[in-house]
Parts: structure tokens; sequence; C-alpha cells
């Protein structure tokens, strides 16, 4: 039951796309005049046009931000998108490749990122006496390898190649060639006859019948194999030309990498393979390249020196337009209550759960019809839809330019974005779930099992209950409330007052009832019960919401009571953990600055922290993945770790945050050790088996639905199958049976939805 916009509402009036196109833009200017746009992507560096083949990264420091013009509007936010520019990611070539030699024999070498220059002082008594070398490349018996090189020499000579077991020295197989005093190209391809992780390879500079010093120069060297131990992972659907791009190579690939343009086959960019470690999450030796300064729009994969390539990938100046739309549109298809018309394709279905629900042990029926399906099943969760909501409000009050009304949703074209269509959509049923008696907020509309998992939605016709309320779930939907109130003012009056006054009457209750109150499932009832264990988050991340829609110092000063309990207040941004979006709507708010300059400051401070912890985390893989603990919905987690990490970026302007915050976005889009896209309809290797009823009983997979990722806590029989010695990270089946990590979520996706809208 959307409740379009009055105001705008075009009706059955046919817009032609011009039409709509200007109507749009002058909407957009409307609300651009009101709102701070925030990233300013003209200022933002134009991309290279030129590949630069073998570049050297360039040591540049990150420059102090300058605050952005002062922010004027609803949402203050200090700092807009700065250019980044990638600083060294490493030594390069000069990290593996050492001088071996024995005792006749003396050399040394300089070695520059893609190029060594060794000096032979002694050449000693063979051949093999002083050489080049290095080991940890893994070979694989059975596969050919080549070795290919650029070689030039002081004084003619001979030189050799040779394939070897590290471990044992003995030799697979091995060759010689002249060099000049002209670089010549030299290419050499070996079979080795056993399997070792820890192959080497030596050139070999000792004694050829020439002993005087001489220097020999080394450049572009490459091992190409097809070595299946090895592997690459990229984030699949694409890298934004201006930010950090980072991809992760398990096992040695070699020194170097190549980034290959996939329509012309040519090398576009040259890096260095760098930060080795064993990773125990993920059972793997982890190291990863930074190709940042590759700019140049394009599709592209990654070949390690060892041969390996990559799933391919894109950089664009913005790889996300369509998965932004289809992570917002997963909302539609979430809506209950309404038809899904042909907009919704393979999905469509007429409207769900529409009876009235039964206020638990009691003879009222209520009408709770609207809102979206919580997950893969169809419970309707306060706790969780609030959530969700905060993050679209969010994203379109940081981001209002990124959306339009053509989202091909249920709403496009009525006059209003489709992102507050969809928030709506759920704002609406948020108000029903308020108990006109008490003020309070219910839990939950649930039935009181969950539906068979191939049940469609509108199949699903078992008596609906409403449980509840208690405080946790009325100080959450008060905080979205009071954001709505913020997002619609000035497109909706009406619907922004309605919005603040219940959020109002929440506080009432919430206000009178200072001790928490959490509601647990009924005996009987089996569906979601999202327990949490304290209120003090939601509830000053509401007076915070309060504060910030009315300016309201009263509201600011119970926040502030709360914080100084001393209790754990202000963490995060996930369902059971939410101080942070009260933290993020103070330091936005209009007046928060001075009205209070010590606890904006404070407040800068902890969010400043909490960022700079996300960080360390994520510094810890080479995935760079903001998760210690892979539990039942991680991937929701990472997104919000990258909320955190985005909102510190906008009050610090530290490129640091910002760049992490996309690395979760790599991380779900598959630089990960599963090589997983977690997004239906994305990236080569994406979900093919969600949980989700409605997607299963439909028989069609859908798009732009985001996973749970891995439980490491084995919470489904499909995982618990899983072998025993199956490191945390990969726990994750994408099988439709695997509801603790294969199942969907509205918010997995709305902080999925955040990073695609505020990282742009
Ligand atoms: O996200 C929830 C997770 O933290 C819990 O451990 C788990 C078991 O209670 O439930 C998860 O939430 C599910 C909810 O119960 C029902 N809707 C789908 C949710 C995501 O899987
Ligand atoms: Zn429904």
């Amino acid at each position: 039951m959307s409740q379009p916009n009055k105001k705008f509402r075009f009706g059955n009036v046919n817009i032609n796309v011009k039409t709509l196109i200007v109507l749009l833009l002058v909407m957009d200017m409307v609300i651009l005049g009101v709102i701070l746009l925030r990233k300013d992507r003209s200022s933002a560096q134009p991309s290279d046009s030129t590949p630069t083949p073998t570049a050297e990264p360039t040591a540049t420091p990150e420059p102090t931000p300058e605050p952005s013009s002062g922010p004027e509007s609803i949402v203050g936010i200090r700092y807009a998108k700065q250019p980044y520019t990638a600083e060294d990611p490493s030594e390069g070539f000069a990290s593996e490749w050492v001088i071996i030699n024995d005792e006749s024999a003396y050399a040394d070498t300089s070695n520059t990122y893609d190029t060594a220059v060794i000096n032979v002082g002694s050449t000693g008594n063979a051949l093999s006496s002083v050489s080049l070398s290095r080991g940890g490349i893994p070979f694989q018996a059975g596969v050919t390898y080549t070795v290919f090189l650029n070689a030039s020499s002081s004084v003619n000579r001979k030189i050799g190649i040779t394939a070897k077991n590290w471990d044992t020295g003995a030799s697979f197989d091995s060759t010689s060639f002249d060099v000049t005093g002209d670089s010549s190209y030299h290419e050499w391809t070996f079979t080795p006859s056993a399997t070792t992780y820890n192959g080497g390879i030596t050139i070999d500079l000792g004694n050829n019948g020439i002993t005087d010093s001489h220097t020999v120069t080394i450049q572009g060297l490459r091992i190409a194999g097809d070595d299946s131990n090895a592997a690459i992972r990229t984030n699949q659907v694409g890298y934004y030309a201006d930010e950090q791009k980072r991809c992760t190579f398990i096992y040695s690939a070699g020194d170097l990498f190549d980034v290959v343009n996939k329509e012309t086959g040519a090398i576009a960019y040259s890096g260095a393979i760098v930060g080795k470690i064993e990773n125990a999450d993920t059972g793997e030796i982890d190291y990863y390249g930074d190709f940042t300064n590759l700019r140049e729009p394009g599709t592209y994969f990654i070949r390690s020196q060892t041969g390996v390539i990559s799933h391919s990938f894109t950089i664009s100046d913005d790889p996300f337009v369509d998965l932004r739309r289809s992570a917002l549109r997963m909302f539609s298809y979430q809506r209950c209550g309404e038809d899904l018309t042909e907009w919704a394709g393979d999905l469509a279905h007429p409207a769900c759960h529409t009876g009235e629900s039964n206020l638990y042990l009691t003879d009222s029926l209520r009408d709770t019809r609207g809102g979206w399906h919580d997950a893969g099943d169809y419970g309707r969760y306060v706790k969780t839809g609030t959530k969700a909501v905060n993050d679209l409000l969010l994203s379109y009050l940081n981001s209002p330019a990124v959306f339009d009304d053509a989202n091909d949703g249920p709403d496009s074209g009525n006059g209003v974005p489709d992102i507050l269509d969809e928030a709506r959509y759920e704002l609406e049923w948020l108000l029903k779930m308020q108990d006109p008696d008490s003020n309070a907020f219910f839990i939950t509309a649930t039935t009181m099992s969950f539906a068979d998992d191939f049940c469609a939605p509108e199949a699903d016709t078992e008596q609906l209950y409403l449980l509840g309320g208690d405080t946790i779930s009325t100080a959450d939907a008060v905080g979205s409330l009071a954001i709505a109130y913020r997002a619609f003012k000035d497109i909706d009056e009406d619907f922004a007052n309605q919005c603040l006054d219940a959020a109002k009457k929440g506080q009432g209750y919430l206000n009178a009832n200072p001790e928490l109150r959490a509601e647990a499932n009924p005996m009987g009832f089996s569906t979601g019960e999202y327990l949490d264990d304290g209120d003090l988050d939601g509830r000053f991340t509401a007076l915070m919401a309060l504060y910030a829609a009315t300016g309201d110092t009263e509201y600011l000063n119970k926040a502030k009571e709360i914080y100084n309990t001393g209790e754990s207040v202000v963490n995060s941004v996930t369902w059971n953990n939410n101080g942070m979006y009260g933290a993020y709507l103070f330091l936005t708010s209009a007046k928060g600055e001075q009205d209070d300059k010590e606890f904006f400051d404070e407040m800068l401070r902890v969010l400043d922290t909490a960022a700079s912890n996300i960080v360390d985390v994520a510094n810890i893989t080479p995935y760079h993945v903001a998760n210690g603990i892979y539990a039942w919905g991680s991937n929701s987690t990472i997104a919000s770790n990258g909320i955190v990490l985005s909102m510190a970026y906008d009050f610090t302007g530290k490129q640091v945050y910002y760049q992490t915050a996309l690395e979760q976005v790599n991380y779900l889009l598959g630089k990960n050790s599963l090589d997983q896209s977690f997004v239906s309809g994305f990236g080569t290797n994406s979900p093919k088996s969600q949980h989700n009823r409605l997607t299963l009983s439909k028989n069609s997979m859908g798009t732009g639905f985001l996973s749970g990722g891995p439980d490491a806590s084995r919470e489904d029989k499909i995982t618990q199958a899983l072998p025993a010695d199956t490191p945390n990270a990969k726990i994750y089946a994408d099988d439709y049976r695997s509801y603790s990590t294969n199942e969907i979520a509205i918010y997995y996706n709305s902080a999925l939805l955040y990073l695609l809208t505020t990282l742009v």
C-alpha cells in the first residue's frame, strides 16, 4: 500500500522521458537547494588517458584535506570527497629476488621496481656459482610454465635459468642463452616433474668463460603457467577509476602482477605483490596487490607472474550504476501487502499478508498491512526494519543526486525519488506498529512459525500476530520516524509531521518507561526473534534524531545523560547496536556544533576512534575486510562497518576511511577467499540458490539480493556438513538450505546500498 505523495503525483498522465528528466532536474534543484551536495565528483582527478605499462607507483603523501564549504543544510558534512592518490604499496620487484652465491663467487644486486641490476664481482667456478634467485613459487607437476625476461650485459656472455625444488635443491630443468650489451628478449618453458609449494627459479650468472667483473640487467621477469593452487580475488563487478583498487593473491604468485586489458590483451599496469600473511580466517597464505594508479576506464583482468588469471572487472567512473538500482529495487520485491505487478517480472505476485493481525492474547485485530518482508522469511520486525529505513534515509540525505524516480520500481514516475518511496513504504507500516493506547511500538507482525521454504508470499495465509511492544523497538522506531521528518519535510510536509508526531509520542512512552523492556517470542512462536539485551543505544539515537529534527536541546541533554552513564552506547550501526546513528545525526544536525561544541568534539572523537579501530581490523588481512568474527549475517556487519568508515570520512576527510569502506564493497563483490560475489546477478560467481522464499517459490533467482555470508558457528545442516577443518571465512554455502549463510535480508541490502550511494 504505497502512499504516493499527492503533491507530486502525476497520476495516469503519460510522461515522456524528456519531460521526466526536466522534472527530475527541477526537483533535484529544489532538493539541492536545501541539502548540501556532498560528493562533488567534478572536482575529482581526471583519469589518465594513457595506460601505464610497468608503472612505478608514486609515493604521494595524503594531502591534508580542506574542509568543504560550510554546511548550511539539514545534512551538514564537513568534507566533500577529495581526489585520492595512491601511496607506494611496496618496494616492488626488489622484495623477493635475491643474490645467492657460493664461496667462489661474489655479486650484489640493486633492484628497482621492475628491473634488477646485478654487479657480478666474481663469477666463481661455475655458471651456478652466483644467481639471482627466488623460492616460494608453487609449481604443479605436469603444468608447463614459461619464464620470460629482457636481459643485457656489459660484457657478452651466456646466462642460465634453472627451475628447482627449493626445499631439496633438485633441478627440474635448465637452459642458457646469450646476452649482449643490447637488451634482448628471452622465453623458456619448463614442466616440473613434481608438485611443490616451494619451487624456485635461478637466473645463473656465474662462470661461463667470463671472469671479469661486469653488470647484468634483467627487466620484466615473468613466470607464466596455469597453476590452480594460486588464485587471484578481485571485486568481480568494478572499481572506481579514481579510488583505491586492490586484489588479493592466494599463495605465492610471484613478485609482480599485471593488469591486462581484456579487449586488447595489452598490459595496462604492473604492480607488486605484497603484504604476505598467514591468514587464519581463510586458512591461506595471502598477499595483495594495488593498482590504484590504473585509472583508465575499461574491462580488465589480473594476471600474476605465475600466469594465474582473475575474473574480469571494469574500471569506470561509476561501476555500480546497475548494482545500485538493483540493490534498491530489492526493497520493492520485499513489499508485503501490495500487488507486485509487471515491474517485478518473474517475481510478480498478488498482495500477501493482507489479513489483520491479532494483538497477542487479546481479541483485538489490527491493520498491519504493508512494510517489507524482513528477509527470506515473511516476518516483519521493527528492529531490523528501522535499521534498513535509517540506511535508506541517510543514503538519500547524504547523496540525493544519486537517486532518481526511474528505478523501474512500483512508484517510479510519481515525482518522488524512488528511494524515498521505498523508505515511505516501510514508514507507513511502522506508523501502524505503534500502539495508540500506550504509544509503544510492537516488535513484530508475524505468523507463529516460518512458512515452508517454497511457500509463495500470497500463499502464506496463517494468522498474523502483533507481539510486544517494548522499549527497544519503540526507541528504534522513534529514531527512524524522526529521521524521516528531515527527509520528507520539503517533499510532503503532512507526512513528515505525521512521522514526527508519532516519534514524539513514542519518546513519551520511553520517558515514562526508563527501564529496559525487552520482549522475546512467546511460547509457540518460532519466527525471527532478534533478541537484544539493551536499549540505551536505541534511546540515544532516538533522542539525537529528535534533536536533529527539531533543534530542541531538551532531547540533546537527555541523549547526553544516556551517553554519560558510561555504558557502551555509541558503537555501530547494526540492528542491535545502533548508537552510532545517533552520533552521526548529532554531527550532521544544523546546530549541534553551535549548541554544544564540547559534545560535538566528543562525538567526533568517538566516530574517529571507531573508524580507526575498524581500519586496524581490516588491515590485519590482505583482503582488507573489516571483520574479525564470522557470525550470522557477517556481510551485514561488514557493510555496517563500512558505513561507520564512510561516516567518519565525512567528518575527518581521512582517505583511509573512505578507501577502507570501499574495500568492504570489494569484499562483498568477490574479493574474498570464497571467490564469491554475494549479490545475486552481479559478478562472475554470484549466488544462485539463496534462502529466499519469494525467489524459491517463483523459481527465479532475482537480482540485487545480498546474502548473509559466512557464519563460522555453522547454524544450519548444510554448513555443519562442511569439512571440519574449513576455515571460518569459508563457512558459507550457496545453497538455499543454508539459511545461516545464504539468506537475504533488508538490513543486509540497506547497508550495501548506503555504501554504494555515499561512496560515489
Ligand atoms: O540475523 C539474525 C541472527 O543474528 C540470529 O543469530 C539468527 C538466529 O536467531 O536470526 C537471524 O535473523 C533471521 C531472523 O531470525 C528471521 N529473518 C531472517 C533473519 C536473517 O537470517
Ligand atoms: Zn507479505
